[in-house]
């Protein structure tokens, strides 16, 4: 456990234990200490409790994707961006590979900055942007989420050079079937705040039964939805919606609005 600045072995009151209490990665405990060791007397409640990996009290996800190779895909953008918005998780979008197509990434962050996410345009490579990206982590608990290949494990070793995490090497043969299964850490910030070394937010098909719901997590739609004629618009036939002229007008990004008509699918209760 973390103590003031210093770090401190606990175990946990036997009282917590026998009623099958167990303290998650990322837990803000109340600790008493005796000489060298500490006693975890309570856990705090928990702001937030991700399952993959399984941390508490999360902040926010930082979403990496990369401007090319691979190209990205925005549909699955748009899933973990809305897997972030239901878990109630701010969402930072980080490009990069920027070294490789500029222009691209300027694209991205101009259409994404306009829902509004925060977007910072990196290159792990070259070292850019990562004073903006550890400006956006500081004091805060950090995850990171994002496809295979985009160069999450190359954006922690930049941020924290000491780090040396294992970067996906040209021949992925090699890796493939050696699954090891790691415990996540909090890696400690330089100048406060956490970020866990374990990218895996999942990106899970949603529920059934989540139609109403799903609108909440696009952002963009928020200030159209009091203007739709009827309440409880889903705002895919309804006459008179005001979220599907916003679309017309290009207020709405077209693509957003088709992502989120595909996952209203998937949302819908299955009889
Ligand atoms: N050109 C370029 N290549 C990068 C950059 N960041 C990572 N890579 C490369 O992309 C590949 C995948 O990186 P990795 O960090 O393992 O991705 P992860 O699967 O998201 O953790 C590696 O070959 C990296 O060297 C970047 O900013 N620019
Ligand atoms: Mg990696
Ligand atoms: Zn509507």
């Amino acid at each position: 456990m973390q103590v003031g600045d210093g770090v401190c072995l606990c175990t946990l009151r036997g009282r917590l234990r026998l009623e099958d209490i167990r303290v998650m990665v990322g837990d803000r405990v109340k600790v008493t200490v005796e000489g060298e060791q500490g006693v975890v007397e309570e856990i705090l409640p928990r702001q937030s409790e991700l399952i993959r990996p399984a941390i508490a009290n999360i902040d926010q996800v930082v979403v990496v994707f990369a401007a090319a190779k691979p190209k990205p895909s925005l549909i699955l953008l748009d899933r973990i961006l809305v897997q972030a918005e239901l878990a109630r998780l701010d969402a930072l979008l980080v490009i990069n590979k920027s070294d490789l197509a500029l222009e691209e990434a300027k694209r991205l962050q101009e259409m994404y900055g306009s829902i509004p996410y925060r977007t910072v345009i990196v290159s792990a490579k070259e070292g850019w942007g990562l004073d903006e990206v550890r400006q956006e982590l500081t004091g805060k608990m950090s995850t990171l989420a994002g496809p295979s290949g985009v160069g999450k494990s190359s954006l922690l070793n930049a941020l924290l050079p000491e780090l040396e995490l294992e970067v996906q090497s040209v021949s992925r043969k090699v890796q493939r079937g050696r699954h090891t299964t790691r415990t996540v850490t909090l890696l400690p910030l330089p100048d406060g705040g956490f970020v866990a070394d374990t990218p895996g937010f999942s990106v899970l098909n949603l529920g059934g039964d989540m139609e109403a719901e799903l609108q909440y997590a696009f952002p963009e739609m928020d200030r159209y939805r009091d203007s739709c004629q009827f309440r409880g618009c889903l705002h895919r036939r309804e006459p008179n919606c005001a979220v599907k002229e916003a679309v017309e007008k290009k207020e709405i990004l077209a693509h957003r609005y088709e992502h989120y008509l595909l996952l209203l699918q998937e949302a819908a209760p299955s009889y």
